[in-house]
């Protein structure tokens, strides 16, 4: 039996409601994730570790590269995936995963193998096909990358293929955080149709969604941690995959749930009463009724932060603090995206196309 174990989405650096969440993120990863990739055949990262200008990036970073050196010193080989927010884009093609890059090219690290570009892998015996967020410095057209260059390359067939990736869905959800409070870059969607004619039994992963669960055929694994108050109701997740001989041409695709920090909304409409709140993160939707510090109004004292937020006609604001903060930050990532995006229209660049076929001979394909 071989199992891999696969999980995104940390987002090391985010808060709620101003909470700074890295130290729920971090027991997620070391106390829950960790043991189960320590007995595992390989471990995929899905994207999506940290922004690179966020106070708490390096945080981030010094924790993927703690979990990719313990599963080195155990002989787990580990994949690491960039996803939108992980991206610098300025023009280098860089992330934050390039530190984890380095140490790999410095030797001390051999089986860690950091993705920036698409290209195939060997996690242990098994093909893995990456397909991180294209960059604009890394940019090209997944469809393309699938249909001519990957479905020409002669896969080993000891084990089924996965297909690892960090894009789009497409007619996935538009209402969670990564589409709202959370947005980064733009959609790039994944190739389900060239996939389905070149690679009909492979097993999808993918990142970049915060709630578990399969989407059109992908296993999306999700975040480990509840980040924004839309993701109240999800159960944080990551993947286990395992296949044996005799099992057919897929893997089974284990969701496995995380302990993670609970989200409690009180509404404000006369119940006035949070009968759990040890621990949460609680959002009160304040209807015109709430008097901060009132006592008896909201059993709220155990809570780890609140937020308090308007009840607007029929919506409900999300986080208003944070949302601006991401807002102020993405305006100019955005400009500068949609500007070098208009001008190249998408180019499969020759030379990216150089560096994948490099990779399919390093890997013997
Ligand atoms: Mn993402």
């Amino acid at each position: 039996m071989t199992t891999i174990i696969a999980s995104g989405d940390w987002h090391g650096d985010e808060t709620t409601a101003g909470f700074i969440r890295f130290a729920d993120v971090r027991a997620r990863v070391m106390d829950e994730v960790r043991p189960a990739a320590l007995q595992s055949d390989g471990f995929i990262f899905l994207g999506d570790l940290t922004d690179p200008d966020t106070p708490r990036a390096h945080l981030a970073v010094a924790l993927a590269c703690e979990f990719a050196s313990e599963l080195a010193k155990h002989s787990v080989p580990s994949i690491w995936i960039a996803g939108n927010h992980d991206t610098t884009e300025d023009g280098h093609g860089t992330t934050t995963l390039s530190p984890l890059a380095g140490i790999a090219r410095g030797g001390g690290m051999a089986p860690v193998d950091v993705y920036e570009e698409p290209g195939p892998a060997m996690l242990g015996d098994v093909p893995v096909l990456v397909l991180p967020y294209p960059s604009v410095a890394n940019m090209y057209t997944p469809s393309t990358v699938i249909e001519q260059v990957f479905a020409d390359c002669d896969l080993p067939e000891a084990s089924p293929l996965i297909i690892a990736g960090h894009l789009w869905v497409d007619e996935g959800p538009t209402d969670g955080s990564e589409s709202t409070s959370m947005a980064r870059g733009r959609g790039v969607y994944w190739p389900l149709k060239p996939i389905t004619k070149c690679f009909p039994q492979a097993t999808l992963v993918g990142g970049h969604y915060h709630r578990a669960g399969k989407l059109r055929g992908v296993h999306i694994a999700g975040s480990l941690e509840r980040l924004r108050f839309d993701e109240e109701h999800n159960v944080p997740s990551f993947l286990r995959l395992r296949w044996g001989p005799g099992m057919g041409a897929q893997w089974d695709v284990e969701y496995v749930p995380v302990n993670a920090r609970a989200m409690t909304t009180v509404h404000m409409d006369g119940s006035k009463a949070c009968e759990r709140s040890a621990g949460h993160l609680v959002r009160i939707i304040d209807d015109g009724s709430y008097t901060p510090g009132e006592p008896g109004l909201v059993g709220v004292g155990d809570a780890v932060a609140v937020v308090v937020v308007p009840a607007v006609a029929d919506r409900v604001l999300l986080d208003p603090g944070a949302k601006a903060d991401v807002g102020a930050g993405e305006r100019g990532i955005r400009e500068v995206v949609e500007l070098v995006v208009s001008e190249s229209a998408y180019p499969d660049k020759p030379a990216l196309l150089d560096r994948i076929d490099a990779r399919l001979r390093s890997h013997g394909l």
